[in-house]
């Protein structure tokens, strides 16, 4: 399935999450997540190859963060990489034909994403969020902006869940990306089957 199709990313960390990590994922694959961002840091290859291996028992692709040479080494299909990692361009030739994702903040930066070659981009935060430590959220107007100026499919981001994401649907959101609605969750597979049914 092309990226273009893919609408809700989890972003997942084991360590971020409330029950068990491996379980969290697989019912929130099985809920709907299609599309998973790797993103723990400094932790033992064993732990991604445990991730990669339940997503392609559920045909769903994994992209790693900022560690451009790790998505290479490990298989995964493709990297993400923020405004302070490796540049997206240098990101782009190193990933061949894997996704490159790239994270913006406004429409500039959306521009200037999509020259070098990203497949998608990360939008936000939309809302104010304690797992990246933002304390306010873009506006309305900047996320509907966004949206508009986007050629590729892009993946509102930051501090999302169920009760704030009709409103981001009316804006013109199409795809999400959470960490903290889904594996901070009591119930992660009625949290993801929840995003999923409202995207
Ligand atoms: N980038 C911008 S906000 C954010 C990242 C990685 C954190 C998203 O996590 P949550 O828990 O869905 O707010
Ligand atoms: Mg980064």
């Amino acid at each position: 399935m092309p990226l273009a199709e893919r609408h809700l990313c989890l972003l997942f960390d084991p360590a971020a999450c409330r029950h068990d990590p491996w379980e969290t994922l697989a019912t929130g694959l099985a809920a709907g997540v299609d599309l998973v961002q790797w993103r723990t840091k400094g932790r033992g290859d064993e732990q991604l190859g445990r991730c990669l291996q339940l997503c392609r028992e559920h045909h769903t692709p994994v992209i790693v963060n900022d560690d451009v040479d790790l998505a290479v080494r490990c298989g995964a299909s493709g990297a993400h990489v923020g405004q302070d990692d490796l540049p997206a361009a240098e990101a782009r030739r190193r990933l061949g034909s894997r996704w490159l994702g790239v994270s913006t903040h406004d429409p500039a930066q959306i521009a200037a994403a999509v020259a070098a070659g990203a497949d998608y981009v990360g939008f936000g935060p939309c809302h104010p969020t304690t797992t990246k430590g933002y304390t306010t959220g873009k506006s309305a107007a900047e996320i509907a902006a966004a949206v508009a100026a986007c050629p590729v499919p892009l993946f509102a981001i930051g501090g999302i869940d169920a009760g704030n994401l009709t409103a981001l649907r009316e804006l013109g959101v199409h795809r999400i990306a959470v960490s903290g609605a889904i594996l901070g969750a009591e119930d992660p597979a009625a949290a993801a089957a929840a995003l999923r049914r409202l995207l």
